[in-house]
């Protein structure tokens, strides 16, 4: 059924402003692209704040596939809905919304099943358009030319275009700000800790690396009542904001001489940690967090993508003494229904959100944020699209 939209822009497309990435590693150039209106089955957003994550940088410098170029990045944000395509009975014009790169349609066996949270359509992170094989919105406004889109979302221009099946309703009780930051990063440390780890009351955990992921999993294992919570970073300054967030210990791994990870984490939780995280992405930590687990039901969850595309290695007499590793993408989350408890748990005072921002700018100081999170200087920098 076709939708009747309020706003004077619906049906037609807008011309904005989109931070466009022309080549690998290249500073994002603030243009005048056009965003076509949504078909059926998306929805328009007009996004009013986006954040930078680790993985917008990694696929920012990538010179080969997946990477695909002229590109608008970012997919952490909150916007607010400016019109709908048909079909899209779920939300409509001006209700505050998130994205996500992993989406729910919610008739699909992954969406059915409580094990799978990445749903059949959508989630290719070499596509440049949308899923159900709809090309880009985005065009160049001087030259018609194409613009890819990044994991469905785009969400370094001041319009994007999203299919329904990643859209998530929050509002209007949480902050923009705020919500922003479940889009992706923090709600896949959480959800790694509650949905995929389910950690539990007076449990050991220990996480490596300490970016807005492995905080987040601190987080995560605080709220789940872990007891010992142990964290990882050869950045000194991750200490502080660990420990703010509920570490219980804090190692450099600069700072233990020539012992192993494992063996100093072995020794702090008599015999092993019952649930390790790999935050970073590297090969030799997932080996490294797989030994530092415990023996019987010892359990690692993958989260970092590794950096040099390395396979990591497992010894098998590790395994047999029940040790167990999994991964996970965006932390298990099934968005409709798990982004809604989170912003709740916010809205209580459960779950923590301000200690993650660090910085917030301006969007035509864009590139600053790839700066600050390139030299580890920032956990979140929240982006704000119209100032
Ligand atoms: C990533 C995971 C792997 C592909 C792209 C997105 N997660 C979040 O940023």
């Amino acid at each position: 059924m076709k939708q009747s939209s309020a706003t004077s822009t619906a049906g037609k497309p807008i011309k904005c402003r989109g931070a466009v990435c022309r080549g690998p590693g290249q500073k994002l150039r603030i243009e005048e692209v056009m965003v076509a209106a949504p078909g059926a089955f998306q929805v328009r957003l007009r996004i009013v704040c986006s954040s930078l994550c680790h993985s917008d940088l990694t696929f920012w410098r990538m010179k080969s596939l997946p990477a695909i170029f002229p590109r608008i990045l970012g997919h952490e944000a909150c916007g607010v809905v400016e019109s709908v395509g048909e079909g899209v009975e779920e939300v409509r014009e001006g209700d505050l919304v998130i994205p996500s790169f992993v989406g729910h349609c919610g008739a699909c066996a992954d969406c059915h099943s409580d094990h799978a949270n990445v749903c059949a359509i959508g989630f290719d992170p070499a596509a440049g358009g949308l899923p159900r094989a709809t090309p880009s919105p985005f065009s160049s406004a001087d030259d018609g030319a194409a613009i890819h889109t990044f994991l469905g979302v785009s969400s370094f221009a001041q319009y994007t275009v999203v299919d329904v099946s990643q859209i998530t309703l929050v509002g209007p009780a949480i902050p923009p700000e705020k919500a922003c930051l479940l889009s992706c990063g923090v709600s896949t440390g959480v959800g790694a800790a509650w949905k995929v780890a389910a950690v539990e009351r007076g449990s050991s955990v220990a996480i490596f690396g300490l970016g807005a992921v492995g905080l987040a999993v601190v987080e995560g294992a605080r709220l789940r009542g872990a007891s010992t919570i142990i964290g990882v970073d050869l950045n000194p300054e991750k200490k502080d904001i660990g420990k703010k967030l509920g570490l219980t210990a804090f190692i450099n791994p600069k700072e233990i001489g020539n012992r192993s990870l494992s063996e100093v984490i072995r020794e702090m939780t008599h015999g092993g940690a019952d649930y390790c995280f790999e935050c970073i992405g590297l090969a030799s930590l997932v080996t490294e967090a797989f030994a530092s687990s415990r023996k019987g039901w010892g359990k690692t969850v993958v989260l970092g993508v590794e950096m040099n595309g390395e396979p990591f290695s497992i010894d098998s007499a590790e395994m047999l003494q029940g040790r167990t590793i999994t991964g996970s993408l965006f932390g298990g989350i099934k968005a409709k229904t798990d982004i809604p408890i989170l912003v709740k748990q916010y809205l209580n005072k459960e779950l923590r959100l301000d200690e993650f921002i660090t910085h917030e700018l301006r969007f035509q100081e864009i590139n600053k944020a790839f700066d600050l999170l390139e030299r580890g200087k920032c956990i979140r920098c929240i982006i704000w699209m119209d100032r």
